[in-house]
């Protein structure tokens, strides 16, 4: 095959039966990921959090255009302050905001509008998504925007599980509280919040369960 600016595919082709042996050892892995509400406060190095966000930032992505921009904040104060305007926005979607029904959807889980997990957690990562890119005043369009950032966070997610330290995938709506506390420019609009840690000594998760893999998953052969 040729094509114009193109450059060899860098790749090792492994044996099926260490496909196999690598595709069981994730799976297992992938099995124990949760999310965790109740983080340690004990230190992650800054280093440890570029390379994930490194890892986000090799997702794919519409045109290339790597929509995203990822901010990580550990100082106790902007925690603090995220903590508070986080809570200000979940208070009124506790009480009033949501449906009963989603209210209902949510026992399971022991929510509520505290979110103390916004200052222990050594790191808060914040996802930004960029409908454009800005070149000077001109806007830029992007392409499949939500899509494209979604996989980045899913990136990010497994990595972060991967290599032994706990998130939540969290999203206290509506998000717009970040995009001024974090001083980003006007063309990024926050997409996920995720705490990133240790999780706590005594730390919970719900007694959920995943879907059975049949009711997933389609063979059509
Ligand atoms: N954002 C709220 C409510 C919430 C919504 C969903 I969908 C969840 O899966 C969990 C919680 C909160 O963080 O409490």
């Amino acid at each position: 095959m040729e094509a114009k600016d193109h450059i060899p595919l860098l790749y090792h082709k492994p044996s099926e039966a260490e496909i196999l042996q690598r595709s069981e050892a994730l799976l297992t892995c992938m099995k124990l990921r949760r999310s965790v509400r109740y983080f340690s406060d004990e230190a992650v190095p800054k280093e440890l959090i570029l390379q994930l966000l490194q890892i986000a930032g090799s997702a794919p992505s519409g045109a290339n255009k790597q929509p995203w921009h990822f901010v990580a904040v550990s100082n106790p104060t902007l925690k603090k302050q995220i903590r508070e305007a986080a809570e200000k926005e979940e208070y009124l979607n506790y009480h009033g905001r949501m449906s009963d029904e989603w209210l209902d959807d949510l026992k399971a889980f022991g929510t509520d509008w505290h979110k103390p997990f916004l200052e222990t957690a050594p790191w808060l990562i914040i996802v930004f998504k960029k409908p454009y890119d800005l070149d000077g005043d001109q806007q830029v369009k992007n392409y499949y925007v939500s899509e494209s950032v979604g996989i980045a966070s899913g990136f990010l997610i497994s990595a972060i599980h991967q290599v032994g330290l706990v998130t939540l995938t969290h999203t206290p709506s509506p998000m717009n509280f970040l995009e001024r506390l974090l001083d980003r420019p006007k063309n990024e609009k926050a997409y996920l919040l995720l705490p990133v840690g240790y999780p706590a000594e005594d730390c919970l998760v719900p007694n959920i369960q995943r879907k059975d893999k049949e009711d997933i998953i389609s063979f059509l052969e």
